[in-house]
């Protein structure tokens, strides 16, 4: 029996035995010290009355419980306060036989700040998940199966939940895009690393497509292995279209339409370097517009534009798909032709040159007037780009004073 005291008195939680009018028999130190740390428990005499801020109803459940024996209350949590705290304690009560009672009391205050946090991050991970507005969300399987997703999926790829749950993720990568990434490579780098990010096309419902940054994170279990992913997208097609804007002012000519002198020197270099490593043949054929400055001086400036304009669309009607036609400066122009040898760039250079000659420019005014061009042909050795150039160039200003419209070979 003293052993058994002994064994109640030191048992991490409080026990308390007491009668059917609340009055304590026995109770151990816990269940004291958790008594009497709530501030109202006033009296430690009767259990009723120590516990009637937090459960006032004890007594008359008590009272209620006919059976001889048994379970009256079973882990019921109850808030107390405790100073500045609060204090949750789990209470069981049972009936051991008529008129004997025993309860349980433990302190589960940790427990339920630790259920607090969980509910509370579990609400705030939903409110973040639900209403993020511009970034689609979803969870994925190992094999890239979509499992959950958030709103956005619908609002931004029109996709519903019928249609996407248990699919490949590659349903959202367009099958016929050149560009589009093995999506298998990039999950098994997103388990390796702890994520991957990809950026390029994605198709909607609708079938037309949006620009779309993802970056695929790895979802571990608590041993650390990986369990699936979490995607997450944005659709950034308005910044891709400004990116593209600005691609295209960095290397177009605004006013033709035709490579920028700069993209011109990156171009050459391409060209340079293939005929370097792989021995590739290419041409370059220099064209300056004849007597420009007359055309200036008599029809006026804006003439002068859409007489460019049209000479450059002469020549692209001319000129094959892979050939690059730069503006490189004024009424200058530098024609770089891929895999051409010399006769192939004499023959281009003189189909260029009758072209232009034979089509009338119409101007803003309504006047149709012709130009001609005078080309200098040249075929790269073994020099730099400025000696290649500066040939090219020889050979046009020997086609100016062998009396323009014609095309030169540099030597
Ligand atoms: P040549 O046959 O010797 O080439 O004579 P040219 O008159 O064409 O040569 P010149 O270099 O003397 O004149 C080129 C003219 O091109 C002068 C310049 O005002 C004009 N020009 C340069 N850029 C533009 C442009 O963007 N628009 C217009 N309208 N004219 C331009
Ligand atoms: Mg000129
Ligand atoms: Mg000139």
């Amino acid at each position: 029996m003293e052993d058994l005291l002994q064994f109640l008195y030191l048992m991490p939680v409080g026990v308390v035995k007491f009668r059917a009018d609340g009055a304590v028999e026995m109770m151990n130190a816990v269940a004291a010290g958790l008594l009497l740390s709530m501030e109202s428990a006033s009296t430690l005499q009767n259990f009723y009355s120590a516990l009637l801020p937090i459960a006032p109803d004890l007594g008359l459940r008590v009272a209620d419980f006919a059976a001889i024996a048994g379970n009256i209350i079973d882990q019921q949590w109850l808030r107390a306060i405790a100073g500045s705290r609060v204090l949750v304690l789990s209470l069981t009560v049972n009936k051991i036989k008529d008129n004997v009672y025993m309860a349980v009391l433990t302190d589960v205050t940790k427990l339920a700040e630790q259920e607090e946090k969980l509910y509370v991050d579990r609400q705030k991970f939903f409110a973040i998940f639900d209403h993020v507005r511009d970034y689609a969300i979803y969870t994925i399987t190992m094999d890239g199966l979509i499992e959950e997703w958030n709103q956005s999926v619908q609002r931004f790829g029109g996709w519903d939940a019928a249609d996407v749950h248990g699919r490949n993720m590659s349903l959202f990568f367009p099958q016929d895009d050149p560009d589009r990434p093995n999506i298998e490579l990039l999950l098994a780098e997103a388990a390796r690393i702890g994520s991957a990010e990809t950026e390029g096309w994605r198709v909607k419902r609708d079938g037309s497509r949006v620009w779309v940054n993802s970056v695929i994170t790895a979802l571990p279990d608590e041993a650390g292995k990986v369990r699936g992913f979490v995607v997450v997208s944005r659709d950034i097609t308005q910044r891709k279209q400004l990116e593209d804007e600005k691609k295209q002012l960095a290397t177009i000519d605004p006013l033709t339409g035709a490579y920028n002198r700069r993209q011109g020197d990156v171009l050459l270099a391409v060209e340079f370097s293939r005929r370097t490593r792989y021995g590739r043949p290419f041409a370059v054929l220099t064209m300056d517009i004849d007597h420009f400055k007359a055309v200036n001086d008599r029809f006026g400036h804006p003439a002068g534009d859409s007489v460019l304009c049209a000479v450059v669309q002469t020549c692209r009607n001319i000129l094959r798909p892979t050939d690059l036609l730069v503006r490189w400066g004024g009424e200058e122009f530098l024609v770089i032709l891929p895999e051409t040898d010399t006769n192939a760039a004499m023959v281009a250079a003189e189909r260029l040159r009758t072209a232009v000659e034979a089509n009338e420019a119409t101007l803003p005014g309504g006047v149709n007037i012709r130009v001609t061009v005078s080309i200098g042909v040249a075929l790269p050795s073994s020099e730099s780009s400025s000696e290649l150039l500066s040939r090219c160039d020889v050979a046009l200003y020997s086609a100016k004073t062998g009396g323009r419209n014609r095309v030169f070979l540099a030597p």
